[in-house]
């Protein structure tokens, strides 16, 4: 560890030659692949931007000059060469260090990130302001990838800022991956061209015959570089980019620390919007990871050997029922298509897209298209299931409200990752969901309590004439049998587990396990409660609450879902004129950081220890449990 040794804060790179960068780059590469190979993380497209962040940090005075990494899931060079490799082992540990750029974690992350797409808005957004407040003097690169560019949010900026001509650069870190091969026209456009050694040539060999016309050549080198760049542009993907109104400089081999010093330095004389376009490969220098740089992408442990994963739980996970029974539902229906925006691995989709490839549509990073487009094939007659992160969905709230809800649109949401995702953090919790959809007019919205529920309310959804959200967790993984014949569950109805007296513990989604957890407890100590499995959060199961609230003085909710507007309150809302006492578990009115899912539950009370303790408290004359 020879440089890296010796690297307090990045102006300590200014010094190196290529040389020195690039063995600081091996050495950066080697401390991330072994930290992660131990405690898991975003392993491919950080190894992948090494040469480039160390010569972004090469050229640039960070904290003056800002990099607003796009995702962030690629910044751990970054966070290695801004004080934090010390303590880079704990990142996206309980106390770590965050897996994304955390502006309260250092000075250099201009921003937190997590949701794709938005570093050239930030961008601009910040040399703007610097320009009206007068303190114009450090510069702005936005780094973006390929996946990250599918979506609309940047092109929204970049439309922006070739009409303003802020001097904004934004590298393009073009892998070709998304988590998977990157989808879309655009993709398509800039392999194209990066893909023919031909045309490569052929724009070199412009540059030069531009050079050499007489009067002309000349005039166009004393325009300026970008002149020049321009023209190449014609020969290139930058067309496309000139055109919007951004200097381009490409493509640059991102793991060439020369040329690419080389080209940010170009880049940031330019004077206006300049994308510089980087040709990178993901899983840089651990082979597995470039062979295979989805299952790269985020990893668990895994022994750096041979690349195989280290244990992990057994059982079937709700993502996997969930994928099971959309193929079985699809084996029956030729209606039944899925929609993922690039994120077919994660939900669960892969064996859906190996039996129905021309069934499954991958749109890219683009939540908001994918929302309207399957309400579009809704229209047309078929049975769209849009399977979605709970924490990306937020990003198409009004195509929800507005082009599915309003319009009485059948659309089947399946929303994966809903509550504590735990490492990810606070960007990837799926905490808000049953409140944004709760209020949602029209919409119905379950969750299950077990991966067969999962199945039969997918089952239910695709056979309901409207608009339907199902929400479930990550990974917990449970053993499971098949439901041989699949149910419907009558719409807006609860289920009671357990018949009781005193308490009713009514649970939603992983809150009935808890509440059957803490039920037993508290038969322990002598009290017998009711425990219901909600099941639906909308509509309600009224009927059975009201009932409920004859029966029990007391009855307390349990959901992983903010209590802002969630479950709890829905049953509060209902229940307000009835003289029951109310109790509600969920997750508080706060961000969660990042870490073990269990533990961030038992910090928050979300236990069933915590509940009985809670119950039995204002419970006179029982035992407390401690
Ligand atoms: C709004 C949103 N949707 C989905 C994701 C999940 N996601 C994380 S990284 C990624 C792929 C990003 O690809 P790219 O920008 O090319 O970066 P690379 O990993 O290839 O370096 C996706 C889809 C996300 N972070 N944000």
């Amino acid at each position: 560890m020879d440089q890296l040794s010796r690297i307090c804060g990045p102006s300590d790179l200014h010094s190196l030659t290529i040389a020195e960068l690039q063995a600081l780059a091996d050495e950066i590469r080697e401390v991330i692949l072994s930290c992660v190979s131990e405690v898991g993380g975003h392993l491919a497209a950080s190894l992948g931007a090494v040469e480039l962040t160390v010569a972004l940090h090469s050229v640039l005075s960070s904290p003056r000059d800002k990099i607003v990494w796009d995702v962030g899931h690629q910044a751990y060079a970054h966070k290695i060469i801004t004080g934090r490799a010390e303590c880079f082992n704990t990142i996206r540990q309980y106390g770590g260090l965050s897996g994304f750029p955390c502006r309260f974690e250092s000075e250099h992350d201009v921003v937190g990130t997590g949701h794709a797409s938005t570093s050239i808005s930030y961008g601009l957004g910040l040399v703007e302001g610097a320009r009206l407040s007068g303190h114009a003097d450090g510069r702005v690169v936005c780094v973006l990838g390929d996946g990250a560019l599918t979506g609309g949010v940047a092109f929204e900026a970049m439309n922006q800022a070739g009409q303003l001509r802020t001097p904004l650069v934004v590298v393009l870190n073009d892998n070709q991956m998304s988590i998977k091969p990157n989808v879309g026209a655009f993709q398509l456009h800039l392999n194209r061209f990066r893909l023919d050694p031909g045309l490569t040539r052929l724009r070199e060999d412009m540059e030069r015959t531009i050079a050499r016309i007489p009067a002309i050549g000349a005039r166009a080198y004393s325009l300026g570089k970008d002149v020049k760049e321009s023209m190449k542009a014609f020969l290139g993907p930058g067309l496309i980019f000139e055109e919007l109104g951004f200097a381009y400089i490409g493509v640059v081999n991102g793991h060439d620390i020369g040329a690419l010093r080389e080209a940010l330095r170009q880049a940031m004389d330019t004077g206006r919007p300049v994308l510089v376009h980087v040709r990178t490969i993901k899983g840089k220098g651990y082979e597995p990871a470039e062979e295979r740089p989805a299952e790269y992408h985020g990893t668990g442990p895994f022994e750096r050997s041979n690349g195989e994963r280290k244990a992990h739980a057994s059982g079937t996970t709700y993502t996997e029922a969930f994928g099971r029974v959309l193929v079985r539902a699809a084996r029956r229906d030729p209606r039944v298509v899925a929609i993922t925006a690039a994120m077919t691995q994660g939900t669960g989709l892969e064996e859906f897209e190996a039996e129905f490839p021309g069934r499954l549509y991958d749109v890219g990073i683009a939540e908001e298209h994918a929302v309207v487009f399957a309400a579009g094939l809704s229209l047309a007659g078929m049975k769209p299931v849009v399977a979605i992160y709970s924490t990306f969905l937020q990003r198409a709230f009004d195509m929800l409200v507005q082009d599915v809800a309003l319009q009485h649109i059948p659309v089947v949401f399946a929303l994966d990752r809903a509550g504590l995702v735990g490492d990810d953090g606070p960007t990837h919790h799926g905490a808000f969901d049953l409140s944004y959809l709760r209020l949602i007019p029209d919409l119905v919205v379950m969750a299950p309590s077990s991966q067969a529920q999962l199945q039969h309310m997918v089952h239910t959804a695709l056979d309901y004439d409207g608009p339907v959200a199902i929400r479930y967790p990550r990974g917990l993984a449970a053993a499971f049998s098949e439901p041989k014949k699949l149910k419907k569950i009558a719409i807006g109805t609860a289920e009671v587990l357990r018949e009781g007296r005193e308490v009713a513990l009514i649970g939603i989604g992983t809150g009935v396990g808890l509440a059957l957890a803490a039920a037993d407890l508290l038969a322990a100590a002598g009290l017998q409660p009711t425990v219901v499995d909600g099941r639906f959060v909308k509509p309600l199961d009224t009927a059975l609450l009201d009932e409920l609230a004859d029966t029990h003085p007391r009855i307390v909710t349990i959901e992983e879902n903010v209590l802002a507007g969630g479950f709890g309150s829905a049953v509060a809302e209902h229940l307000a004129d009835s003289p029951v006492r109310l109790r509600r578990f969920g997750l508080p009115d706060r961000f969660v950081a990042h870490g073990d899912r269990e533990r961030l539950l038992a910090d928050l009370g979300l236990t069933p220890e915590a509940i009985a303790a809670a119950v039995l408290e204002r419970q006179p004359g029982l035992a407390r449990i401690s």
